[in-house]
């Protein structure tokens, strides 16, 4: 890695142009995850820790929330899990004479890559108001002051506490019960922008929020639809699961404005043959769709399904399946009649017989799983969207049976987890019950701010503490300008974090950096070494324990920090035993197994090897527990995303090296791209159209009613094989682009997927 120091949007000088690839993984990917942890850790910490990742007395990988097979690889996990575990456990810590001489100005110049690689936090530090440098504080002392200005709010609301999704189950537990006792819903988390859709959409539907398959179901499904998702570079492990899923004689269709690596081609690492040979065609087919084009998609297929029915009664559809569980079923019919296959092409980019096939394909298959991410999720008409995929599936019976049903893949390893704990700004009665059941006070009811909402009452004034449990939330929420001027006008902000990033650099008034043990560190309390718990994409739950040395001595867990805070804040109010909590976890699993549905047996169920596969109705019962106990057919309005003239189609996505908004390197390798990240994908076509030509600078301008004129200068135009009319960009530096206004319909998340922009050419020096 070389030590460039450049601004987001500033110029790369060493970028580098090359081919975009269609293979993923294979040699140089195993060999280009062993490399940076080698360098800087040394072989034996290596081994230690490369051999403990998702194994069943090791840590729990943070670099996605894909499920552990039971027959686990002694290497069970990808170059991009490696990046990950070396990124935290690098021995490299920021020196005590880092915050004198780096005054906040200063360092609002450098790049979330430079800030990454100054390496560990390891003492609490305090920017008090007016000073424009951070400077060390004891924790008692750091404690007393986020209480005194708690405790000095005219209400509990006018605090908000954050989340991001690595926090582990024991900790959001406590983290909310904090939050709770101390008056407030205002729990804004990392899913808020990520797969809340999801979450609006299957509630709605079908009574949870979650996947309903299990992960043996990839191995059991005829056909598997991936949707708006780049598995090589996000989930790799996943494609070990479609490899036997395929070898297994199950058809793969992606579906994606973009011929992602992982999808088209895969050899894996941990065969011989994937070493050697070309390694397994991984997608059947690929349907090159416009973006935001997926919910017309999924109608048009729905129509044809009932089409075929009508032409052969009784032969397609699941009648006796939709009779007993589903309601809706007749007005979705006579909805969907009046779809017309010209909105349908104009809206998907697609071909008749390409849509013709999809049909077929799932018409013919008995055992159906749809897989999904960001790009469904991240849309204006995500939620609808959602509805449809539910649709589709339920057509035929593609649920709570083996080898079919929904399953979106989350993305931080806990992010599931952590709602199932009660992070969320509209917990249900019933889980606000048990906890007052339980710990005897009463929790407040009224809804608390989702991560937009949160940023508004900033905006306004009403917010004046703003506590973040890990994540980088200025730069990883929509519209930074805006955000960044939002945070700024915070009393008091407090970063619980393991690394340095932006939102350590644009604070409040007031500002704390708190640092904390990682996953991988062994935590030592008074009653011993603990270990924490997550929950994967497929609802499973189990331990994780830390297993190298902490980094510095002094280090707090995350959850010592919550009980400690509390006990500042909150001293005897509501008698509850943090001190008790912070000493032996198993106290709060205690707590959790009478207030959580499914962990009864807790402390028992997680010190099983492999944990615990967590209850879900429609997966094991069809049972749909929505407000009609049955599964909602739904009849959702499509309204076709319009592109003016001259205008593209932007998406924000990840690059093959960052985790979010942590750069680990400047490479995205399947995408051709080194040493650089300020680029814009173009279909040359619509360069020829435009009049640009690949490797012309640009002024990404995006287009919002506000007026607003939202800039990100000097782009390089990098002609690339995405659908007609849609760019790409990288994700955290395009956030200037997303206009804070631009949510999706009912989940509130950024629009992160599509953002009408405008390239105006750099005049040549
Ligand atoms: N290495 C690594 N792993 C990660 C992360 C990381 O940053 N790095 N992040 C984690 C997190 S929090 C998450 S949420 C996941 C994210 O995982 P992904 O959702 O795979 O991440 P993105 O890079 O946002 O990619 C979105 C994909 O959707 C496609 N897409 C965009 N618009 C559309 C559309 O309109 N329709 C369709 N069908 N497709 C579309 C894009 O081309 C791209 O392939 O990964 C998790 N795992
Ligand atoms: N434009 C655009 N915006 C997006 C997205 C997009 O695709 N496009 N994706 C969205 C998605 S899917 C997500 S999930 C969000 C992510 O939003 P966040 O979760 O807020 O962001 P991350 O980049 O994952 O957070 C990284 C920081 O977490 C801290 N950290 C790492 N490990 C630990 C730990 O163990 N404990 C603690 N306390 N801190 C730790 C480090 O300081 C690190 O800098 O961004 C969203 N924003
Ligand atoms: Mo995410």
């Amino acid at each position: 890695m070389h030590d460039t120091d450049v601004n987001p949007g500033n110029e790369y000088p060493d970028l580098e142009v090359g081919h975009n690839k269609t293979w993923a993984v294979g040699v140089p990917a195993i060999l280009h995850s062993m490399e940076p942890a080698i360098r800087e850790m040394g072989p034996t910490r290596t081994a230690k820790l490369m051999t403990a990742i998702n194994q069943k007395d090791g840590f729990d990988c943070m670099s996605c929330a894909w499920p552990d097979p039971g027959d686990r690889n002694i290497l069970e996990f990808c170059e991009n899990g490696a990046k990950a575990v070396t990124w935290e456990a690098t021995p490299i810590t920021v020196p005590t004479s880092f915050w004198a001489q780096n005054s906040l100005t200063s360092l609002l110049d450098k790049s979330e890559y430079w800030l990454g690689m100054q390496g560990r936090l390891v003492e609490p530090v305090h920017k008090p108001a007016g000073a424009d440098h951070y400077e060390p504080i004891g924790w008692d002392e750091a404690f007393a002051l986020i209480a005194e200005r708690l405790n000095g709010l005219s209400s509990p609301d006018q605090a908000a506490f954050y989340t991001s999704g690595r926090t582990a189950n024991e900790t959001a537990f406590v983290y909310q019960l904090f939050a709770r006792a101390f008056g407030t819903n205002n729990l804004p988390d990392c899913s808020n922008m990520c797969h809340e859709s999801t979450g609006t959409a299957l509630s709605e539907t079908i009574g949870i929020g979650k996947s309903t398959i299990a992960y043996d179901d990839f191995g059991k499904a005829d056909l598997i639809i991936v949707m708006g998702q780049n598995p090589g570079t996000n989930h790799p492990r996943m494609l070990t699961a479609l490899e036997e899923a395929k070898r297994n004689g199950a058809t793969i269709v992606a579906v994606n404005p973009l011929p992602e690596a992982g999808l088209i081609r895969y050899k894996n690492p941990q065969k011989p043959r994937g070493i050697i040979g070309r390694g397994t065609q991984i997608a059947d087919h690929f349907l090159q769709i416009r973006s935001g084009g997926d919910m017309a998609l999924l109608q048009a297929v729905s129509q044809r399904v009932l089409e075929a029915e009508d032409a052969a009664p009784g032969t397609v559809l699941d009648h006796e399946f939709l009779a007993k569980h589903t309601l809706g079923l007749e007005e979705f019919r006579a909805h969907i009649a009046t779809l017309d296959d010209f909105t349908v092409l104009e809206a998907t980019g697609l071909t008749l017989e390409e849509i013709d096939l999809l049909a077929d394909l799932y018409i013919r298959s008995d055992r159906v799983i749809i897989t999904w991410a960001m790009g469904l999720t991240q849309q204006k008409n995500a939620v609808a969207t959602l509805k449809e995929l539910m649709t589709l599936l339920l057509l035929r019976g593609n649920i709570g049976k083996p080898g079919a049903g929904a399953s979106p893949i989350r993305g931080h390893s806990n992010v599931q987890g952590d709602r199932t704990m009660g992070i969320w700004e509209q917990m249900p009665s019933t889980f606000l019950d048990a906890l007052q059941a339980e710990f005897g006070f009463d929790p407040p009811r009224a809804h608390g701010f989702d991560a937009l909402q949160t940023l508004a009452g900033l905006q306004r004034g009403d917010i004046d503490v703003f506590f973040a449990m890990g994540g980088n939330f200025v730069a990883a929420i929509s519209d930074t300008a805006a955000a960044e001027a939002a945070m700024r006008g915070a009393g008091l902000t407090v970063q619980v974090s393991t690394k340095l990033n932006r939102s350590h650099v644009v604070t409040g008034e007031e500002a704390l950096i708190l640092p904390t043990l990682g996953r991988t560190e062994v935590d030592l309390q008074a009653g011993g070494p603990q270990f924490l718990s997550v929950e994967d994409s497929v609802c499973a739950v189990h331990a994780t324990h830390g297993k190298i040395p902490p980094v510095a001595p002094g280090l707090l867990s995350e959850v010592a920090i919550v009980c400690r805070l509390a006990q500042a804040t909150l001293g005897d109010r509501h008698g509850i035993d943090w001190a008790g909590f912070e000493a032996e976890y198993d106290v709060i699993r205690d707590h959790i197994s009478r207030v959580v549905p499914g962990f009864e047996t807790f402390n028992a169920d997680v010190r099983r090897k492999g944990g615990f596969v967590l209850p879900n109705g429609p997966r094991d019962e069809r049972r749909f527990d929505t407000a009609t106990g049955k599964a909602m057919i739904t009849v959702n309005e499509l309204e076709p995303l319009e592109r003016p003239e001259g205008r593209l189609i932007l998406q924000t996505l990840r690059s093959h090296d960052q985790f979010n908004t942590t750069i680990y390197s400047l490479n995205d390798r399947y995408r051709g791209i080194k040493n650089g990240r300020d680029v814009i994908f173009v279909n040359p076509d619509d360069l020829l159209e435009l009049g640009l030509t690949d490797g012309q600078r640009v002024d990404i301008h995006s287009e919002w009613s506000d007026g607003v004129d939202r800039v990100l200068p000097n782009y390089r135009v990098v002609s690339y094989p995405t659908a007609r009319g849609c760019a790409a960009a990288y994700y955290p530096e395009a956030n200037v682009l997303v206009p804070l206004q631009s949510a999706a319909t009912g989940s509130n998340t950024p629009v992160s997927k599509a953002v009408i922009v405008r390239l105006e050419p750099v005049p040549q020096a």
